[in-house]
């Protein structure tokens, strides 16, 4: 399409006059937009195309990623940085006076998840296609992603997000390949020729049409493929309210996570969990009957790895699939499914243990169902056998208990691989709560340590230390991250840290920039930039670091002689939309954010700065400037974490607990380059078996304590005397579920030490470049191996060259 500078120019300006119908000159930004990411998807299809052919000839095994979120961001600087044209596009732009990063700004986040979850599944597509493998995601084309959060008055609002109102450059309808799900309705059972037939009628249909998207992989031709199902009525309604049927059809793929307060949004949930497994299984089936005829080898041919338990119904689909339509006994369907399925547990937190009731699982997928009721029945016959009497193990171990479907349970049973996503989540499930499956299943457990990908993590959020890097140690590291460890050798070379130091005050002044545009908050930048950012929740533990901002504050005023380094303390945080607790937190944020910054008395030495509407595209402005990363969950509590490996690439120094993957972080770069504090997960846990700790003694013991929680109610924030009732109970009456005041001396002390350390620029910058070189290990490349090898037993396609 275009091969230098002028050529990319020319067919730019073509392009845009064609598509668009005007001039350049009268072009907007939305227009150069568009004209340059169609160019992009269209400059790829070839290979995208070839990617497909070299697989099928190959007989490559393939792997399907099911999920139900996908963060996935802006696609645009994303694909140009791993197609290499970036800069050829950038200065071929930049002479028709055009600069690039505008045209970005055009690009609205795709933000088709909530977190970690869904960021993770973003980074694991970069990494598959970056390392050739054969993998691809299947999720859901929501109207709306994740809400878009403002902050009124200190409280957070939300609007719906509407990412597809302009349209997606990176996608492509194939209406030609859509599928029929179907809904209610019953089972006929008959018997025909011994065999027991199954028939499910009445079903309401529901269309899924699939969008893909292309992966492009960084220096590669390998371009994979994201497939997004859309839900739309299907052409052959039953007898129905036709705009109701109509309405109903299209919610389906209309919101992530639905509101599942009451029944309907409970069925609008399953609906999209069913929809999303059906579709993307039926259309691995299809095209692997086109290749292959039958599906007695499916397993050794494909592989479906489903993240976390929403896409579990994957297991009785494909169960279905074998049984009812490849007419294969209960055995051999089972056999093959149990090898093609693989697992990823994202947390132990009970409320995302997902439980389906009978009463609404039942009547809308009646025939899977049965089959969920025929492997629970094998299931515990199982264990019959292998603990005889123990009903009560039998029961707590049972898929359908109490009326109710435990959706971990099924995976954990029909599954091959049951994976955890940092060592000690790993050993949690191992050794507690999934100690019983354990048990019976030990082969199935394995640990796969999240990780990032480092093309968006620091080479696109982060080109000016990437240039750096590359000028001190070549570019190797790119392609195998772990060369980044060469950077240890520059830890003597005052040169070399101070040009780290310049960048890491440019990355700040950046910031600095962007906060002054949205908040109006004046940011110093030579102050210590403290950012916590990540989902709003009481175990993540925002309000510990809030409660010792304010505890500072205290410290300001109470004593003018007491010296701290000037700190700007920034936060992050979107709450689900029906989480009250979490959203008192954002406004305590706000409210303590309010009262410093407007206190002339202490000087500028404290800020807060509450940024609305984190998001991927945010977060790539945010990490680089890190000085402190804030990680500091109750121990046990954090799965793994990823943002704290995007802050430690960016070089900023953890602050955090000893949990998820902070743990593995301090194992690498060592003790003297971590800031660990706080109770550990085995003490949390003996805390938990035994009732809990009493926060009421930490808090008439230390005045410190007394003193923030007191302040949370006294009138010390005017006019909100009430607002923080519910955080004061939590913490006093509630006897402090998360350890907030059991860590806050501790806390302080660490964060004492921080300040200390900043001071020395030198020791900190040498402790900073450490973080830097040992964050190799969490790039997602490494992470995606060991789910290669170890899980799918995929293998990378060869290089090749497009004709
Ligand atoms: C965990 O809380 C982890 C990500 C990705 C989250 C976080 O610690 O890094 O998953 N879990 O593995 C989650 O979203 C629904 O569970």
């Amino acid at each position: 399409m275009f091969s230098n500078k002028m050529e990319f120019k020319e067919t730019f300006l073509r392009r845009l006059e064609m598509t668009c119908g005007k001039s350049f000159a009268e072009s907007t930004k939305r227009d150069q937009y568009d004209t340059l990411g169609n160019m992009i998807r269209e400059y790829v299809s070839l290979n995208w195309i070839e990617t497909k052919e070299k697989n099928r000839v190959a007989k490559n095994k393939q792997v399907y990623y099911l999920s139900i979120e996908f963060l996935l961001g802006r696609l645009l600087r994303h694909n140009l940085i791993n197609l290499k044209i970036d800069q050829v596009v950038s200065e071929g732009l930049a002479e028709l006076g055009i600069h690039l990063d505008e045209i970005e700004d055009v690009e609205v986040d795709a933000a088709l998840g909530n977190g970690g979850l869904g960021r993770l599944a973003a980074c694991f597509l970069d990494s598959l296609a970056s390392l050739n493998l054969p993998g691809h995601g299947c999720g859901i084309r929501y109207k709306h992603g994740l809400f878009e959060q403002k902050i009124v008055d200190g409280y957070q609002v939300e609007l719906p997000e509407q990412w597809l109102r302009h349209g997606h450059v990176w996608e492509v309808r194939k209406a030609d390949l859509s599928i029929e799900v179907p809904f209610w309705g019953k089972v006929e059972v008959s018997e025909e020729n011994g065999r027991m037939i199954f028939r499910h009628v009445n079903a309401e249909m529901i269309t899924a049409v699939p969008y893909d998207m292309p992966v492009v992989g960084y220096e590669t031709e390998t371009v994979n493929t994201l497939r997004l199902w859309n839900a739309e009525p299907s052409p052959y309604p039953i007898n129905r309210d036709i705009m109701q049927y109509k309405r109903e059809t299209e919610s389906v793929s209309e919101f992530l996570y639905p509101d599942d307060t009451h029944d309907e949004g409970k069925i609008l949930r399953l609906k999209q969990q069913y929809f999303l497994v059906s579709a993307s299984i039926r259309s691995i089936v299809r095209s692997y009957r086109k290749q292959y005829g039958s599906l007695v080898d499916f397993h050794q041919h494909i592989s479906i790895h489903i993240n976390d338990t929403h896409p579990v119904l994957a297991i009785p689909e494909l169960m279905r699939i074998l049984i009812d339509e490849e007419q294969l006994s209960w055995d051999e369907a089972w056999h093959i499914t149990l090898n093609t399925i693989s697992y990823t547990n994202h947390t132990t937190l009970a409320e995302a243990l997902e439980k389906w009731p009978i009463r609404i699982f039942q009547p809308l997928l009646p025939r899977i169902y049965m089959i969920v009721n025929e492997i629970n029945e094998r299931f515990c016959k199982n264990l019959w056998d292998l603990y005889p009497g123990d009903w009560n193990r039998i029961e707590e171990m049972a898929i359908i208990a109490h009326d109710q479907i435990k959706m971990a349970h099924l995976a954990l049973v029909g599954s091959h691989s049951v994976n955890g996503v940092a060592e000690l989540h790993t050993e949690i499930l191992k050794k507690r709560e999934m100690k019983n499956f354990y048990e019976v299943y030990p082969e199935k457990f394995n640990n796969k340590t999240n990780g990032i990908t480092h093309r968006r993590w620091l080479i696109k959020s982060n080109p000016k230390l990437t240039d750096l890097i590359c000028d001190a140690i070549g570019n190797d590291w790119i392609h195998k991250p772990e060369l980044l460890e060469k950077l240890e050798a520059f830890k003597e070379d005052s040169v070399f840290l101070n040009q780290m130091f310049l960048i890491k005050k440019l990355n700040k002044e950046l910031l600095a920039k962007r906060i002054q545009d949205q908040t109006g908050i004046v940011v110093d930048t030579s102050s210590i930039f403290d950012i916590q950012v990540k989902r709003l929740h009481a175990y993540k533990r925002q309000l510990l670091n809030i409660l010792h901002i304010m505890h500072l504050y205290n410290r300001l005023k109470e004593d003018s002689s007491f010296n701290m380094y000037p700190r700007t303390f920034i936060f992050g945080a979107k709450a689900s939309p029906g989480y009250y607790y979490a959203k008192k937190i954002i406004k305590l944020i706000n409210t303590v954010a309010e009262k410093v910054n407007n206190d002339a008395s202490i000087n500028g030495k404290l800020k807060v700065v509450f940024l609305e509407n984190y998001r991927v595209s945010l977060a790539e402005d945010i990490f680089p400037a890190a000085d402190v990363s804030e990680q500091i969950s109750t121990a046990s509590k954090e799965a793994s974490g990823t943002g704290n490996m995007k802050f430690m690439m960016n070089g900023a120094l953890t602050v955090g607990t000893l949990d998820g993957a902070n743990i593995e972080i301090k194992d690498r770069v060592g003790d003297e380059n971590i800031f660990i504090f706080g109770l550990k997960a085995e003490e949390v846990l003996n805390y938990y078996q035994h009732g809990g700790y009493r926060s009421m003694e930490y808090y008439h013991h230390d005045k410190r304590i007394r003193k923030v929680v007191d302040q949370l109610t006294n009138g010390f924030f005017e006019g909100v005397e009430d607002e923080f009732e519910a955080i004061y109970d939590s913490l006093l009456m509630q006897n402090d579920h998360y350890f907030v005041l059991r860590d806050f001396a501790s806390y302080i002390q660490i964060q004492r030490d921080v300040d200390t350390a900043y001071k020395n620029q030198q020791k900190w910058l040498q402790m900073s470049l450490m973080n830097i070189a040992k964050s190799g290990y969490f790039s997602s490349d490494r992470t995606i191996e060991q789910y290669a090898k170890e899980i799918w037993s995929i293998k990378p396609v060869g290089q090749f060259t497009t004709s």
